[in-house]
């Protein structure tokens, strides 16, 4: 019977521009995405991640049985002993004993209950979420200005601007739609500038006009220095200032305790002064500017001062509450924005209410009814995350459920965090992949269902209420989150404040909740409030269209921009300017760790990975993990490019292959954050930091490493892959130095090296030994450091083997093939045999490591193809389409173009390029 085909719409679970997505839904199948061409986020644009979404799903390597110490049991066992061993805890340790530690990869209905449960019932205040590691600094510094966590902007704003700055955010890769929005935006409106402000020059400065290359951390005293040329030029909105804000004089004298003339300011930030006053000077001049930040501001110990710098300078100009204007934090999660409008962060209690906001306390106690209950709502604020771990590391919490985060890999000082959870009596961790880093370290694991089956909402980056909607049902026995916080609170004693049964309830108590006693004009004033969208019954709620809040009698479809009138939501309504004193990195360089070490993102994976390197072709861009090194400190350091080498940090080791960037400064190294222990031997960037934490937001600095750089010493290198089913039949990690784990779509890829005393291997003896198949083929040349050898069995490829660097390697989609070829159970042909050994068949040229993900493009194919003439995106599009599905790898076609152009590369990268001008 042929399956039904059916199309439903529902939002991308990875990044906060909310993509909205249509999946192609066959029998029990999504067999296809694409961009939802009527929401308002991304009007049909996918990036490369959401439009793999598909690639990622199935049942292989979930989650799908509870266990408890070890053991699989039913899910009665395993919700029984949750809410058996929490009551426990607290009953013999206090209330203060057990926490949550949460994530902004919930959906709000999940991280509503999970709220409701800690704070309101168990009483504990310990509940934070990974947003404090994200965007904690952004919602302080909105809350220091707006008196409320209140992102004042839409995405249109970017479209609307004439100006648009970038200030420590690579939007090409990490909000690839929004990206892609600006940029058909500047092509439509040749007046407007783009400015990017950033250490290292990123794929997002192919649209740039202007280019910072500023010292790391030194973003406070930049804005600190517009603010007060603004004022010394005659161009701050001084009508603006006196109707709407309070705080100026203070700003200025506080911007005016550093030397604020251009020259000084460009010096201390490390920019050419010309440069920098011209952006002052485009920053002044315009009224719609919005300036668009992210980790390169947050993640840093004077975070909040940094975000509350950018916010003076647009209070100053009268540049918010109007189209194309304001301050723009962009957020990373897909739910980061709903985790902050339930109170998921440890200094909140529920909807935008805070312990000290007038009458919260009361007003939710009275609301969840928790009055009746001992013990009842908790009356400070909490542990933030790392004070959280630590708290755990002393044994004063002895209980932690973890949910859809992981923090053995993503905190500072990981190794520490890993020792505290060791050591801690009982770790409950909801997760739905089966191998993560985090998962040895719980008593408890209950497997979660997972994006595609669950049912909710979430909100992004503009405050724009999407919904996710179930699709699939969950493998084996995964259940959804907010069920299995709900079943614990039953069996709590708490089943009645938890009897919903369906998300829809869920969301409209919480909707219920944010316009509880909201009323204008009232103490208990609220700016979060959605109170329209309450009493959805099922139907309404599952067809909810994407909705921007505040959604309430003043605003009943929502709204675009907050601000415009000028009334803030502070109790006079005025807007604060904060006076910002720039302080340096609190990690200091020294001697024995001389380099800056800055961590991020790369375009195709996700975090730690756990989901996006499901998809084999997002491996491709990045496939091991790496050092972003400018040539001259490498050749000063005696690394050279594609070599494996080692950083130390405060807390270990990270080891990952170089990468010489002459858009990275000097002095300073760049890592990804993705890697954990699953994944390659000894890259956790997590490990190499410390945690020192801004004073006000508690976020960690996860921006300014010190760290060292070595070579590391290595006598061969190796690349094997094999078949599926080997994989776990031997342990070809033993006595490696180095290894990585690469997924490829049928066989797996590990890369290989070895420590110097390990020089004498014979290889072809160690493939015969190690490998469960014999070696059939091999080509060996041990003078030469080299062998390719391949084991057939029954006519079929097993494994294939290549020592030597891996810059030898062929394109491996050829030798892919074969794997797949043996699935289905077909021998290789004589001529494919005959070819093995080399990798692809004979004639025919090699594609190259991948370039464009979507189309699975390699690098040698499209540098053959300029080469031939076709010397523009346009024509390597029409010629190969590369770079013709989601625009994300436009930038390295750009400039693999410039490279085959030798000279202009050096113009391109230099960490201060003069205008960037891409014409
Ligand atoms: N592909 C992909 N996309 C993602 C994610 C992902 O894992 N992969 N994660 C999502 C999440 S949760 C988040 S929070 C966002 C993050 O999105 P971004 O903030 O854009 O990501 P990062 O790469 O962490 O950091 C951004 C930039 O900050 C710069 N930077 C470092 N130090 C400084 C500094 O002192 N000043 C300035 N001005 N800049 C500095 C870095 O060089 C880097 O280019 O991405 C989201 N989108
Ligand atoms: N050095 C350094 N460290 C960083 C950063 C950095 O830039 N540099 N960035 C920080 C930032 S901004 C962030 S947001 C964090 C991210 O760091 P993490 O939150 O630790 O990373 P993820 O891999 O997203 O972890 C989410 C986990 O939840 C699981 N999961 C996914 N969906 C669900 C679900 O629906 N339910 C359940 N129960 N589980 C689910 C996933 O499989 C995965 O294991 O890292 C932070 N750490
Ligand atoms: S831009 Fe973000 S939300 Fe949109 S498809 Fe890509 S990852 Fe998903
Ligand atoms: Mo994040």
């Amino acid at each position: 019977m042929p399956h039904i085909t059916r199309h439903i719409t529902t939002t991308c679970p990875y990044c906060g521009v909310g993509c909205g997505i249509r999946a192609t839904l066959e029998g029990k199948r999504i067999t296809a995405v694409e961009g939802d061409s009527g929401h308002p986020a991304n009007y049909g644009r996918l990036c490369v991640k959401g439009s793999a979404l598909h690639e990622t799903l199935g049942e292989q390597g979930r989650l799908t049985r509870p266990r408890v110490d070890g053991v699989e049991v039913e899910w009665e066992t395993a919700l029984a002993t949750v809410a058996e061993r929490l009551a426990a805890t607290r009953a013999r340790h206090g209330r203060e004993s057990v926490a949550a530690y949460l994530s902004g990869q919930l959906l709000t209905e999940d991280y509503y209950v999970a709220n409701k449960l800690f704070k309101g019932f168990l009483g504990t205040p310990h509940l934070d979420t990974n947003s404090r590691l994200c965007m904690a600094s952004a919602v302080a510094a909105y809350k220091r200005s707006f008196g409320a966590d209140a992102v004042p902007c839409s995405y249109e704003d970017l479209e609307e601007a004439e100006l648009v700055v970038l200030v420590g955010s690579n939007l090409a890769w990490n909000h690839p739609v929004l990206y892609q929005r600006l940029k058909v935006a500047k092509a439509r409106n040749p007046l407007m500038r783009v400015v990017v402000i950033d250490p290292r020059v990123t794929d997002s400065c192919e649209i740039a006009d202007l280019y910072l290359g500023l010292r790391p951390g030194s973003d406070a005293r930049l804005f600190n220095g517009l603010l007060a040329w603004m004022a010394d030029k005659g161009r701050l909105d001084r009508v603006y200032l006196a109707r709407h804000t309070l705080g100026l004089e203070e700003a200025l004298a506080a911007a005016g305790e550093d030397d604020v003339s251009v020259a000084a300011v460009a010096a201390d930030c490390d920019i050419d002064p010309e440069r920098l006053e011209t952006f002052y000077y485009w920053f002044a001049s315009q009224l719609h500017v919005v300036t668009l930040y992210s980790q390169g501001v947050n993640q840093s110990s004077s975070g909040t001062d940094k975000g509350n710098a950018i916010i003076n300078c647009h209070l100053a100009g009268g540049k918010l509450g109007l189209p194309g204007a304001g301050p723009f934090s962009i957020t990373g999660q897909p739910n980061a924005m709903g985790g902050r409008e339930v109170g998921g962060l440890a200094n909140q209690l529920a909807a935008h209410m805070d312990y000290d906001s007038p009458g919260a306390r009361d007003r939710v106690t009275c609301f969840w009814a928790t009055a009746t209950l001992t013990p009842t709502l908790p009356e400070a604020p909490g542990h933030k995350a790392v004070a959280l771990f630590e708290a755990i590391e002393r044994g004063e919490v002895q209980a932690v459920w973890i949910m859809a985060t992981n923090p053995a890999v993503s905190l500072p000082r990981a190794d520490r965090v890993r020792a505290a959870l060791e050591q801690c009596p009982l770790v409950i961790v909801s997760e739905c992949v089966a191998d993560t880093d985090l998962l040895a370290y719980a008593d408890i694991v209950l497997p979660a269902s997972s994006w595609s089956e669950k049912d909710g909402t979430v909100t992004n980056s503009e405050r724009r209420i999407s919904r996710q909607r179930g699709l699939l049902q969950p493998p084996g026995e995964a259940r959804h989150d907010w069920w299995i916080i709900c079943e614990v609170a039953r069996r709590l004693g708490y089943g009645e404040a938890f009897a919903y049964a369906h998300p829809a309830e869920i969301f409209d108590e919480h909707a219920r909740l944010s316009g509880f006693e909201n009323l204008p004009g009232t103490p208990g004033e609220r700016l979060f409030d959605i109170s329209g969208l309450a009493g959805l019954d099922r139907a309404a709620y599952d067809a909810l269209s994407p909705t921007q809040w505040p959604v309430n009698a003043a605003a009943p479809h929502g709204r675009a921009r907050l601000f415009e009138e000028g009334r803030f939501a502070t109790p006079d309504g005025l807007a604060r300017l904060v006076a910002v004193r720039p302080r340096a990195p609190e990690q200091r360089l020294s001697a024995s760790r001389p380099l800056r070490l800055n961590t991020g993102r790369i375009r195709d994976q996700w975090h730690t990975m756990t989901r996006s390197a499901r998809a084999p072709r997002l491996m491709n861009h990045r496939a091991e993990p790496f050092i972003e090194v400018h040539p001259d400190d490498a050749a000063r350091l005696g690394v050279s490019d594609q070599q494996l080498a080692r950083l130390r940090g405060a807390g270990g080791d990270y080891v990952g292959r170089v990468r010489l960037a002459k858009g990275q400064r000097r002095g300073e190294v760049f890592a990804p954050m993705h890697w954990s222990d699953s994944f390659s031997a000894n890259a956790r960037v997590g490990r190499l930091l410390e945690a020192h934490l801004d004073p006000v937001s508690g976020q960690p600095e996860s921006k300014h490493g010190a760290v060292a750089l070595a070579p590391l010493p290595v006598a061969w290198e190796a690349t094997l892959l094999v078949a599926p089913a080997l994989v776990g039949e031997v342990d070809w990690r033993a006595d490696t130095a180095y290894w990585a784990r690469i997924p490829l779509a049928h066989g797996q890829r590990w890369q290989l090296a070895g420590a110097p005393e390990s020089a004498d291997r014979d290889w072809l003896a160690w493939a015969q030994r190690a490998l469960p198949v014999a070696a059939a083929l091999w080509l060996d040349d041990p003078d030469g450091g080299r062998l390719r050898a391949a084991g057939i069995e029954g006519g079929r490829l097993r494994w294939w083997l290549m020592v030597g660097p891996p810059g030898e390697l062929p394109g491996l989609a050829w030798l892919d093939e074969r794997f797949a070829e043996a699935a289905r159970g077909e021998a290789l042909s004589a001529a494919r045999r005959r070819r093995l050994l080399a990798g692809c068949d004979d004639g025919a040229a090699d594609a190259g490591p991948v370039v464009c993900s979507c189309h699975q493009v390699g690098r040698a194919t499209i540098l053959r193809a300029i080469r031939d003439g076709d010397d523009s995106v346009e024509a390597l599009g029409a010629r190969l389409a590369c770079g013709t599905q989601c625009g994300s790898c436009i930038p390295e076609l750009k400039s693999l173009i410039e490279d085959t152009q030798e000279e202009k590369v050096h113009e391109r990268l230099a960490p201060q390029p003069d205008v960037i001008d891409v014409a």
